[in-house]
């Protein structure tokens, strides 16, 4: 049985990850963080009690800005195959916190190589670091691929830039099979709520429910490479499957508007969207209604523009060329943009009807 450890197992990622290594057998390790709350929600499902016999999924306090911490469970686990998806992943949050994302996103990924390194694992453990498609940032070529140079623009992509390269560093200098995955944005219903595409989702769900007027976006002419969740981490897993350790890009080839993921969205909800006016003064105006299930009005103001929302320094448009994915790895995505915001709006709706049914309860 392979033996995989995963920093960020309460993420997004880490949870459709480990329900994957579960379900191929693996014997699954993952750090989560502690917190006054519990921060499990995502996997919950999975857990298990630790008293069980051949227990297959297990749990470990710890942190990536802690590096005794770290090689105490690598020792402890020794891992077959580490996931590096801990991370402080808002971009628009790393300006608020620069230093602590680059001791998370950046020194963390250098301990965890280290820890590796230390206790003499570089033949055994093969090491996935998450990189990004933010490492692009500042367009120098589109579609961006493999060999695209990097113009990161944000603290949370230089860290993750400083990451790339010492993942690249000790691949060369130790001879470890360590390698980048560099995935575009992707989604799904289990998506953090303060990502665009799931608070567009969560908001349409509660505006239809009569929960919330308006929804406040920051800028709506960015460009996104929208995948889902579930078929990029296929690709992390086949990455760390490969005969030599390699560097890949993981993305769809679309690139879509905000403004137009938002408009998707809201024809889920039997919504046609307009758009008026420009910059700041951008509204967005339910301009037909298909379904009267929900609480929308014909002129109702849905989408309004709020400045708070911008970044010092924006990524306008990100594409992924998967080329060296499809060849070498035999990947590519299985889910649409359609497919994606389907599942995400049927999931929100679900949920804030359930918070409609409590409250009204109450
Ligand atoms: P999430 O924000 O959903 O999850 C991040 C995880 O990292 C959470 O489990 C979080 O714990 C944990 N974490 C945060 N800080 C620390 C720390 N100091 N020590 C240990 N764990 C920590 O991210 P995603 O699942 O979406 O992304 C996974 C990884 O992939 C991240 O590294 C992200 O930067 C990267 N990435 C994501 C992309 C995307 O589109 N989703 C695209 C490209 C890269 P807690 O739950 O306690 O907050
Ligand atoms: P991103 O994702 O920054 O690409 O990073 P996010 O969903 O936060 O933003 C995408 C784009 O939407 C614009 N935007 C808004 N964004 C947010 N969050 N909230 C808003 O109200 C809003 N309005 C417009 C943003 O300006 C941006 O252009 C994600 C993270 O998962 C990273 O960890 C990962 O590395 C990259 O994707 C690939």
């Amino acid at each position: 049985m392979k033996t995989a450890l995963i920093t960020g197992v309460t993420g997004q990622d880490g949870a459709y990850l480990a329900e994957l290594l579960l379900s191929k057998g693996y014997m699954v390790h993952g750090i989560k963080r502690r917190s006054s709350l519990f921060n499990t929600q995502r996997i919950d499902h999975i857990y298990e009690d630790p008293h069980i016999e051949n227990q297959h999924f297990k749990l470990h306090y710890g942190d990536l800005s802690d590096s005794t911490n770290l090689i105490r469970i690598i020792q402890e686990t020794q891992p077959d195959e580490i996931y590096n998806l801990g991370a402080m992943s808002h971009v628009k949050v790393s300006f608020d916190t620069p230093e602590y994302t680059a001791n998370a996103d950046g020194i963390g990924t250098l301990r965890i190589l280290e820890a590796v390194r230390l206790l003499g694992l570089t033949k055994k453990t093969k090491i996935y670091q998450a990189s990004t498609s933010e490492l692009y940032g500042l367009v120098q070529e589109v579609p961006q691929k493999e060999t695209t140079p990097f113009y990161p623009r944000s603290p949370y992509a230089v860290a993750k830039m400083y990451a790339y390269w010492i993942t690249v560093n000790y691949r060369e200098a130790y001879d470890m099979f360590a390698c980048n995955g560099i995935l575009f944005n992707h989604e799904s219903p289990l998506r953090g709520e303060t990502f665009v595409t799931r608070k567009i989702t969560r908001g349409i769900a509660q505006m239809a429910l009569g929960l919330q007027d308006s929804l406040f976006m920051g800028n709506i002419d960015a460009k996104r490479d929208w995948g889902h969740a579930k078929d990029y981490v296929e690709a992390m897993w086949l990455i760390l499957q490969q005969d030599k350790p390699e560097d890949f890009v993981i993305s769809t080839g679309v690139t879509t508007t905000v403004r137009d993921f938002i408009i998707m969205a809201f024809k889920e909800v039997g919504v046609e969207l307009e758009f008026k006016g420009e910059g700041v003064d951008e509204v967005g105006i339910v301009k037909s209604i298909s379904n009267s299930e929900f609480e929308f009005k014909v002129g109702q103001k849905v989408i309004q523009i709020d400045p708070t929302y911008f970044r010092p320094t924006e990524v306008d448009l990100l594409i992924g060329d998967n080329t060296k994915a499809k060849t070498k790895l035999g990947w590519s995505p299985k889910y649409t943009l359609e497919m994606l915001v389907k599942e995400m709006m049927a999931a929100d709706v679900d949920l804030f009807k359930k918070e409609k049914l409590i409250k009204n309860f109450n």
